[in-house]
């Protein structure tokens, strides 16, 4: 089972195997997370990145992590949310689970991940951080995982489903 923790701050500081990128099905940046991600990683990221000819929505890509101290960046494109009824929940926890399933196949032994979809992409906090909670506890590997929470609100409502189903 992976295990799960929670901090506050910026993934691009975080040191480990892997972190994963809240990006884009077109895989070409932007802002968020990933225009972060970018500008720490360098333009090599990007170079690698257009190389992936982009990545559908609840699908994961990897590429390394060039000036980040991390291996591998993991690429997964969270929905944008519309209503809920446009399979956003499913997209979501797909996010997560194949995100994992990456940091398996390149042998990780710690990914952080940052909330994905709820930032720019629109989905309400709570229940995203529910599904980012769930699946990350139900996916069956020797994993440490991070959630990093970069404002407070996030953080809070990480904390919340995290206490209130451990
Ligand atoms: N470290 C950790 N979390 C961060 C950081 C950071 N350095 N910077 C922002 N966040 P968003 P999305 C948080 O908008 O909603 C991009 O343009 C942020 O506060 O980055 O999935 C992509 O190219 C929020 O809690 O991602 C897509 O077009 C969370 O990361 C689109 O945005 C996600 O916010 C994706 O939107």
């Amino acid at each position: 089972m992976a295990d799960l923790r929670l901090i506050k701050g910026d993934i691009t500081k975080f040191k480990g195997d892997a972190i994963v990128n809240a990006a884009n099905t077109g895989l070409v940046g932007g802002g968020g997370v990933d225009g972060a991600i970018h500008r720490a990683a360098g333009p090599k990221l990007d170079a690698a990145c257009r190389k992936l000819h982009g990545c559908p929505t609840g699908e994961a890509k990897v590429t390394p992590g060039f000036n980040l101290p991390v291996r591998i960046v993991i690429h997964t494109p969270g929905p944008i949310w519309r209503d809920g009824s446009f399979e956003e929940p499913k997209l979501l926890r797909n996010c997560y689970e194949n995100s994992l399933k990456r940091a398996v196949e390149n042998h990780c032994q710690s990914v952080a991940f940052p909330s994905i979809s709820t930032g720019i992409y629109g989905y309400p906090l709570e229940p995203a951080c529910k599904i980012a909670v769930k699946a990350i506890r139900e996916f069956d590997a020797p994993l440490h995982v991070t959630l990093v929470a970069f404002d407070q609100a996030t953080y809070d409502a990480f904390e919340k489903v995290m206490t209130k189903t451990a």
